[in-house]
């Protein structure tokens, strides 16, 4: 049995996979009903089937480097053991993208809690993506694991901001550090300091989303990131980059970009439930090496999971 088969038996019915199922059905539907069609079409394996596979591919923002690497493989793969049904050929295509993703990957997609301490988790991206959205799913979760929860409202820039991470601090019930001050780092200061005090486990906080320059961005990440370091050297744990999955190679170039301003340690991918190209977590693990801790798959409170590529396998295959 395939390896997509075993993760079909295992979650079949499972509540643990209702949100990947619901948060993944635009793409679930688009990428099974591509892929079935093409099995009916062609009953044979030939260049023109790997053609229009590869179509469907680059169609769910898998990207083109990774499509070509891994249709090449594929290609092998049928070649090798004398595939010739483009039934049986439809599990395969699944078995090798979990292969891909799970193949040479060392990191991990869990948060780097700190053993002492709180544990600060600074998260960056550009206007709109969810930051402030996704820290508030966040926290909620931490603190429904045990885990005594602050945030910071960091984003001093745009109006209404504060209030809106204020908002979801009443509606998780978890507390918020705010200033007065325009500055940035002044609020990330009162609100690790607060963390240390009140001992804290788990320090969430929100930054601005404006566009801007390299310079000024390394600038601000700098003075921010030395701010942490005062009070807590070993920190930030994570600087988690935020990515809306709606925009496609963009999120990608996005990721390049702010890694080269400051050190990424993972990324949250929001809005999976209104693309149907779920496929760009395979760019983002091919393209840039860098590991999605976070999912976000809907609007609701609830609708954020720690990224499992098992349970987001499930969730765009599991009608094939
Ligand atoms: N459907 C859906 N919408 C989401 C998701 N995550 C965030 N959003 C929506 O995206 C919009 C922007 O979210 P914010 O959290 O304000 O984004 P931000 O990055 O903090 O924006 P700025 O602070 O202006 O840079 C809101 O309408 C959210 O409800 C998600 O996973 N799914
Ligand atoms: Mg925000």
């Amino acid at each position: 049995m395939g390896l997509f088969n075993k993760i079909k038996n295992v979650f079949k019915g499972k509540e643990e996979v209702v949100k990947y199922d619901e948060g993944l059905v635009k793409t679930r539907k688009e990428f099974t009903t591509e892929i079935s069609n093409l099995s009916k079409r062609y009953k044979n394996i030939d260049d023109d089937y790997f053609e229009e596979l590869e179509n469907i591919l680059i169609m769910a923002d898998i990207g083109v480097n990774t499509v070509m690497k891994f249709v090449d493989k594929l290609k092998k793969r049928v070649k090798e053991e004398k595939i010739t049904d483009s039934n049986a050929l439809k599990e395969i295509i699944v078995d090798e993208l979990l292969i891909m993703y799970v193949e040479g990957n060392t990191f991990s997609s869990k948060i780097n809690y700190s053993e002492e301490g709180p544990t600060v988790i600074l998260f960056i991206g550009v206007n709109g993506v969810g930051k402030t959205t996704s820290i508030g799913k966040i926290a909620k979760r931490l603190k429904d694991s045990g885990k005594k929860v602050i945030m910071v409202a960091a984003d001093t820039f745009r109006a209404g901001a504060i209030e809106q991470l204020e908002d979801w601090g009443m509606k998780v019930d978890v507390p918020v550090v705010t200033t007065n001050s325009k500055d940035p780092s002044a609020a990330v200061y009162d609100g690790v300091d607060t963390a240390i005090k009140g001992e804290y486990d788990v320090v969430l906080i929100d930054t601005a989303g404006r566009l801007q320059n390299k310079v000024n961005l390394m600038n601000e990440l700098g003075k921010i990131n030395n701010v942490i370091k005062k009070l807590v050297p070993c920190a930030p744990h994570d600087t988690l980059l935020v990515v809306d999955a709606t925009t496609g190679q963009n999120g990608i170039s996005q990721a390049k970009a702010f890694n080269e301003v400051t050190d990424i340690t993972g990324i949250v991918l929001t809005k999976l439930d209104g693309t149907a190209k779920g496929g760009i977590v395979l760019a983002i693990k091919e393209e840039t090496g860098i590991p999605v801790k976070y999912v976000g798959l809907g609007e609701g409170v609830e609708d954020l999971e720690p990224f499992d590529i098992e349970k987001y396998i499930y969730g765009i295959f599991k009608d094939l």
